[in-house]
């Protein structure tokens, strides 16, 4: 109710959008940051004629309705994003923003522009009160988005009560201080104050804009306005029909929509159309002079990767000393980066570690908005959420930081599985082989805990050659956020003339090693321990052990196999089995079975060598060894 007259001015004076064609690529983008004023956007778009009938709006917050608590992404016809958790919202539309910069540079050619939307983001106490706030702001500030505008709506309450509880930021100064030009309205309700606030931000070429706009929460309600109870539950049936008596409309009414406003509001259809029409012909004459750019814009738009894409993929030669899976993925997502003009992407601050370098390419900066090696600094959580922005935009995005530190991200990589995003994290360091930074670094619980993510499809490689199916599966997908769980150390690349072929990776596991007949055990590997488990099958061997050694590089696309595959690798019959993960073992039960045993890390890791780390917390081959006798000796007893 405070935000209605700011939701009025943008969506009829405003933005340019086109309700029948709500994907229309040069739409002004809108992101309503505090999604739980979700009636508010789902107001408009029913108003403005999207695809979303009152039956709908009706239904709100009921199972299958396309009005979901919080707007979702893939719901509801021109939602942009999936917003709720506070403060996201706005990192995803500093993503929009840096999208649109590239778009331009990249497609608009002198004179003939296609690309030049605005992105506007409502956001609340909430979302500034939130971390993620200042690290999307800051990175937007210092890259000059001034084609990104936040209405902040300034009302001093947030649940709890007035804000006063637990915040006093001088928000205006804050703003300043990140180089953004700062705009305030006094009164929410002064349409052309608000209105003249954003003609401001649109004039100004070098800052983003912040407009703070004090309003009142549940404007018109005589007994709950300015107070959290506006906030937080329904006004109730007396109080709904007090704040009709004060808008002087009919008390009794619901859903009520009077023609003319009803009409006025229908307006956005026609002016859509219309600016969609002067769009499409710019586009046509534009793709008629820049056919080799128009094939590329149509695969940003849908979805769709470039003709060979893959074909410099390299193979990897065996190799008993290998390379560290990063170092596999940097000469991997290189050789894709080559010839995906549109795959972008970088690290927080840990471009020589995570080894995210787009070769030939330059930063993404002011001055330089073509650039694809986006530095996000030191903000893992501003760049989760920006990655969502920029995937939600049509560009293939990929993030860095330490495996440790995706906790950090952990909020906007949720998010992007629930949007069914297909971001790709390049994850490095996924173990306790990090070793002298110790377990401050050491990751242990994250790779678990990832799977535990629906559509979230981790991939723990085991070397260079799954590395480069591991990373193609990330580009194919269009569905599903990637996680690379990648190594600092060396590993062996495998001979795969004496193993099989790392494309097994698409299957989520595979047998990689195996003897003649039924195995006596089955050793399940990923990442860096796959070769414990290999030697360990050497080992068994010499002592008239047959031990299968599957490499299980992702649990997801292993699950989705059919149960023919399944039984294939995993034999119902073979209940000896044991798993090598540096990785928490909770959850391994799943593959191993009670009567199996888990080489894992239970607890957090210790600073030293990687190789004594490794070998401290049992990561050796004589302890795979030992497990795999266990488990067969405890199969043979019939106990567990
Ligand atoms: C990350 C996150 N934490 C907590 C919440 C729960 N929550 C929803 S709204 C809200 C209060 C927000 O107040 P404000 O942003 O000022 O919104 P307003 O009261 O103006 O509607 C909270 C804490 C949330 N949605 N997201």
């Amino acid at each position: 109710m405070g935000l209605a007259p700011v939701a009025y001015v943008l969506w009829n004076r405003i933005m340019r959008y086109s309700p029948t064609s709500p994907r229309w690529p040069n739409r002004d983008r809108f992101v309503l940051s505090a999604g739980h004023a979700s009636m508010l956007l789902y107001s408009m778009l029913h108003l403005t004629g999207y695809d979303l009938p009152l039956s709908e709006i009706e239904k709100f917050r009921q199972i299958g309705s396309k009005c979901p608590g919080h707007p979702e992404y893939n719901i509801t016809p021109g939602v942009e994003t999936t917003t709720g958790p506070l403060g996201q919202g706005i990192a995803n539309s500093v993503g929009m923003a840096i999208t649109e910069r590239w778009l331009a540079a990249h497609f608009n050619q002198g004179n003939d522009k296609i690309v030049d939307y605005r992105v506007y983001s409502i956001c609340s106490d909430g979302d500034m009160m939130e971390g993620i706030s200042h690290e999307a702001a800051a990175l937007a500030g210092h890259l000059k988005l001034s084609n990104l505008t936040w209405l902040y709506d300034s009302n001093h309450i947030s649940l709890d009560g007035p804000t006063t509880l637990a915040y006093s930021d001088d928000v205006e100064s804050r703003f300043k201080g990140y180089h953004w030009n700062v705009l305030t309205v006094d009164d929410a309700n002064n349409l052309q104050a608000v209105d003249d606030a954003i003609r401001a931000a649109q004039s100004e070429t070098e800052r983003p804009t912040l407009i703070i706009v004090h309003s009142h929460i549940g404007y018109g309600s005589p007994n709950k306005q300015d107070k959290s109870a506006a906030h937080g539950e329904p006004l109730g049936v007396e109080e709904v029909k007090l704040a009709k008596r004060f808008y002087g409309w009919p008390e009794d009414a619901q859903f009520l929509i009077p023609k003319e406003a009803g009409d006025h509001m229908h307006e956005a259809v026609a002016r859509g159309k219309k600016a969609e029409d002067e769009w499409n012909a710019r586009y046509e004459a534009w793709a008629k002079k820049n056919p080799a750019l128009a094939a590329q814009w149509d695969g940003i738009m849908n979805g769709k990767l470039p003709e060979g894409w893959d074909k410099d993929v390299p193979t990897f030669a065996a190799d008993a000393k290998g390379i560290a899976t990063r170092e596999a993925g940097y000469k991997v997502m290189n050789s894709i980066a080559k010839n995906v003009p549109w795959l972008v992407g970088g690290s927080a601050d840990l471009e020589s570690s995570n080894k995210t370098k787009i070769d030939g390419d330059s930063s993404f900066e002011a001055g330089n908005y073509g650039g694809r090696v986006l530095r996000f600094g030191v903000r893992e959580m501003g760049m989760g959420g920006i990655l969502n922005g920029i995937a939600a935009s049509g560009l293939r995005a990929f993030g860095g930081t330490f495996m440790v530190f995706s906790d950090y991200m952990r909020g906007a990589v949720r998010l992007a599985c629930i949007m069914e995003l297909p971001v790709t994290y390049v994850w490095t360091h996924d173990s306790i082989a990090v070793g002298e930074d110790g377990p401050t670094h050491e990751p242990v619980e994250h790779i678990m805990s990832l799977r535990l993510i629906p559509h979230m499809r981790v991939i723990r490689p085991a070397d260079a050659n799954e590395t480069a199916v591991a990373w193609k599966l990330a580009m194919e997908s269009t569905k599903h956020p990637t996680a690379l769980a990648l190594t600092r150390q060396a590993v062996p690349t495998f001979d795969r003339t004496k193993y099989a072929s790392a494309e097994g990776v698409r299957k989520g596991a595979y047998v990689f090693a195996d003897e003649q007949g039924t195995p006596d055990v089955i050793l399940i590997g990923t990442g860096s321990e796959l070769q414990l488990a290999v030697e360990a099958q050497e080992k068994l061997a010499a002592e008239g052990i047959k031990a299968r050694v599957v490499s299980m590089p992702c649990w997801d696309l292993f699950d989705g196999q059919s149960a023919e595959y399944k039984e294939s690798v995993l034999p119902t019959a073979v209940r000896a089995r044991v798993a090598v993960e540096a990785g928490t073992p909770i959850g391994w039960e799943r593959y191993v079975g009670l009567e199996g045993r888990v080489v894992g890390q239970k607890q957090f890791g210790a600073s030293g060598p990687a190789k004594e780390v490794f070998k401290h917390f049992g990561f050796t081959v004589e302890n795979v060894v030992a497990h795999a006798k266990d488990s067969i000796a405890v199969v043979k007893a019939g106990k567990k």
